[in-house]
C-alpha cells in the first residue's frame, strides 16, 4: 500500500506544479484575475484534501530511486514551441494527475476523498475551456453582409469625409473604410482620430485602407491591404491578433492564397470598370465573384463599378456584401441612397 501512497504523492506534486504553471500564465502573461483565482483555489484544494494523510505520503517518497527521471531526460517529447502547446500540456498534466490520485485513493478505500479529486478534475475541464479563450483572437468577427461604405473625398462633391461618414452612420452603415489617396499623413491621421470616435460611439466597424500605422494609432478595428502592399503575415505580426485584416483579390489564385494567409475577409473585384481607383486592374467580371461565392470559405465583399442600376446583377450571383464608393459618396442625398441600396441588398435578387 505504501507504493500507492508513493503514486499519490507524486501526482499531488505533479498536479500542483501543473496548476502553478497555468496560474502564473493567467497572472503574469494574461493578467486574468478571474482564472488566476480559480486556479489558485484548485491548487490549495489539491493539497489540503490529503493533509491528514501527509505522513504516509512523505514516508513513501523516494525521489532518488525514481526511474521516471532518467526516462524523461532521455526523451524530448515534452518540448514546447507555442503558448497553445504549453497550456495544453499543463492542463493534461493536471487532469492526468487528478485521475491517478482518484483511482489510487479508491484502492486505499478512501472513496469519499477520491470523489473530491473527481470534482477537481471536472472543474479543471471547464477551466481549460475558459483558459483557451484567452488565446483566442479578440478581433471582431467580421460577418460581411449588406453595404460596405468607403470614403473618397475627391468624389464627395465638396463634402468633407467627416460629413460623409456622419451621413453613413446616420443611415445605419455597419462598416466604413477610410480610403483617402490625396491627403498628407497628418491630415489623414486627424480625420481618422475623429472618425474612430464617431464609429466607436455608434458601434460601426472602422477599417483603414493602406495605413497600418494610422490604424494602430487610432485603434481602428482593421486594415485593408492590396496585393502590392506589405505581406499579410508580417502585418499580422505587427498589428496583433485583435485587428481585422482585409485583402483585395482579383483572381481565383489570389483568393486561394488568401485562405492560408490568415486574412479575415477579401475584396472581390473590380466587378465592373471603375474610375475611382487609378492603379486598378481590368474588371474581373462576375465570373470571379461566382467563383468566390462557390469555392472560398471566407467573408467577402464585391467591389468596383457597382451602382444601383447593376446591383441586382451582382446580387444574382450570390453576393451578400457590396462595396460602393462613388455611388454613395457622390450621391446628392447620401442617406436616401444608402436606404435604397440597403433595402435592395437585404431583399437579394430584385
Ligand atoms: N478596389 C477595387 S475597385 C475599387 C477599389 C477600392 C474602387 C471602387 O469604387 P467605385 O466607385 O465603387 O467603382
Ligand atoms: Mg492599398
Amino acid at each position: 500500500m505504501d507504493k500507492l501512497y508513493r503514486i499519490i504523492d507524486a501526482n499531488i506534486n505533479r498536479a500542483s506544479e501543473g496548476v502553478r504553471v497555468l496560474e502564473d500564465l493567467a497572472r503574469f502573461y494574461y493578467n486574468d484575475k478571474n482564472i488566476c483565482g480559480k486556479l489558485k483555489e484548485i491548487r490549495h484544494g489539491i493539497r489540503k484534501e490529503v493533509m491528514s494523510h501527509l505522513p504516509s505520503l512523505l514516508d513513501s517518497r523516494d525521489s532518488h530511486k525514481d526511474v521516471g527521471l532518467e526516462v524523461s531526460k532521455e526523451l524530448k517529447i515534452d518540448s514546447k514551441t507555442s503558448m497553445i502547446e504549453l497550456i495544453t500540456a499543463n492542463f493534461k498534466r493536471l487532469q492526468e494527475a487528478l485521475r491517478a490520485i482518484e483511482e489510487n485513493l479508491k484502492v486505499l478505500n478512501l472513496y469519499q476523498l477520491s470523489k473530491s479529486y473527481e470534482d477537481f478534475r471536472f472543474s479543471v475541464y471547464q477551466l481549460e475551456k475558459e483558459f483557451f479563450k484567452l488565446e483566442m483572437p479578440k478581433r471582431k468577427i467580421i460577418d460581411l453582409k449588406g453595404l460596405y461604405c468607403i470614403t473618397a473625398h475627391e468624389f464627395s462633391n465638396g463634402r468633407s469625409n467627416i460629413e460623409v461618414v456622419e451621413k453613413m452612420i446616420n443611415s445605419g452603415a455597419k462598416i466604413i473604410q477610410y480610403r483617402e489617396k490625396y491627403k498628407s499623413h497628418i491630415e489623414k491621421y486627424k480625420e481618422c482620430v475623429k472618425l474612430r470616435e464617431m464609429t466607436k460611439e455608434s458601434d460601426v466597424i472602422f477599417i483603414l485602407n493602406d495605413h497600418i500605422d494610422i490604424a494602430m494609432m487610432v485603434k481602428a478595428d482593421g486594415v485593408h491591404l492590396g496585393q502590392d502592399d506589405l505581406p499579410v503575415e508580417k502585418v499580422r505580426e505587427l498589428v496583433g491578433e485583435d485587428m481585422i485584416i482585409g485583402l483585395s483579390t482579383h483572381s481565383p489564385k489570389q483568393a486561394q492564397a488568401a485562405l492560408s494567409q490568415g486574412v479575415d475577409y477579401i475584396g472581390v473585384g473590380p466587378i465592373y470598370k471603375t474610375y475611382t481607383k487609378k492603379d486598378v486592374c481590368d474588371p474581373v467580371g462576375l465570373e470571379y465573384l461566382e467563383y468566390v461565392v462557390k469555392n472560398i470559405d471566407l467573408p467577402y465583399v464585391a467591389i468596383g463599378g457597382i451602382k444601383e442600376h447593376n446591383l441586382s446583377e451582382v446580387l444574382s450571383k450570390g453576393a451578400k456584401c457590396v462595396a460602393m464608393v462613388t455611388e454613395i459618396v457622390g450621391a446628392d442625398d447620401i442617406e436616401g441612397k444608402i436606404e435604397k441600396v440597403k433595402i435592395s441588398i437585404s431583399k437579394g435578387v430584385l
